[in-house]
């Protein structure tokens, strides 16, 4: 998987894409990850890439030649179009399921907006797909760009260890994670539920099961209810 992230501030997202499992996987080559900065691409003697909008009104707007040329340099060196987003709190909200689709195509470009928004004209043109990471006001598109970056990437093969990548699938099936314990056995005199320690893997994994159960009741009541019915259904 190649993602190509076309944004005014390619040192923010590289600082976070260089570090923890993204930046291990993209240094081992299961994954390549590049971030274009869109003020190299305007013509502009001044290096602008803004101005004001047309019919008035607070704030900037990023111009379309930069982007444009932004994403034709990209397009240009590789072998067929990426799938284009554009991070907008306009777009669908990023789901599981849309992540996993996104993360078996071949190559991704990342459109982050700053500003008041990107020139209509060079959306109409490039744009594939709007997506928002929820419904909150940020500052601009480059966290939900890292965002998505990081739940597309850990899902290509050979980023996590093994296939935990796809656990939400199997194993964790609609509920949350039952409670984790490490050493030390007793800390701050508070000890660690007897079974975890006895050995007995069948009885270990009813209690994670029952945990599982228990936690996701009392947190996600709507998760709990969709398990239950998934459950209940025939087939
Ligand atoms: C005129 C400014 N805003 C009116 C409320 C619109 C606006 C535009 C751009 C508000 C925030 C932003 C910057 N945010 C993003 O680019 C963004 C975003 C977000 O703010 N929340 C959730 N997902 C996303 S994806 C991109």
């Amino acid at each position: 998987m190649q993602i190509e992230i076309a944004t005014l501030f390619p040192d923010m997202c590289e600082a976070v894409l260089s570090e923890s499992i993204i930046g291990r996987a993209r240094r081992a080559g299961y994954l390549s990850v590049t971030c274009h900065n869109i003020r190299d691409y305007t013509l502009d003697k001044h290096r602008r890439v803004d101005d004001k909008p047309f019919g008035g009104g607070m704030g900037m707007v990023m111009q379309a030649e930069p982007v444009y040329r932004c994403w034709e340099a990209v397009c240009a060196a590789l072998p067929e179009k990426p799938h284009t987003i554009y991070l907008s709190p306009q777009g669908k909200t990023l789901t599981q399921q849309r992540a996993r689709e996104l993360s078996r195509l071949p190559a991704l470009f990342l459109l982050c907006g700053h500003y008041e928004g990107v020139d209509q004209r060079v959306l109409d043109k490039i744009v594939d797909e709007e997506i928002s990471i929820g419904d909150y006001v940020l500052t601009g598109g480059e966290l939900p760009a890292l965002v998505l970056t990081d739940a597309v990437a850990r899902m290509c093969t050979g980023v996590l260890p093994n296939a935990s990548a796809f656990e939400e699938e199997s194993h964790f099936s609609g509920l949350l994670e039952y409670p984790q314990y490490t050493r030390p056995e007793l800390w701050e005199g508070e000890g660690v539920p007897e079974v975890l320690l006895s050995g007995h893997h069948r009885n270990i994994d009813k209690w994670r099961q029952a945990e599982s159960l228990r936690v996701t009741q009392e947190k996600r009541p709507d998760l709990y209810a969709a398990f239950l019915e998934q459950e209940n259904s025939p087939e």
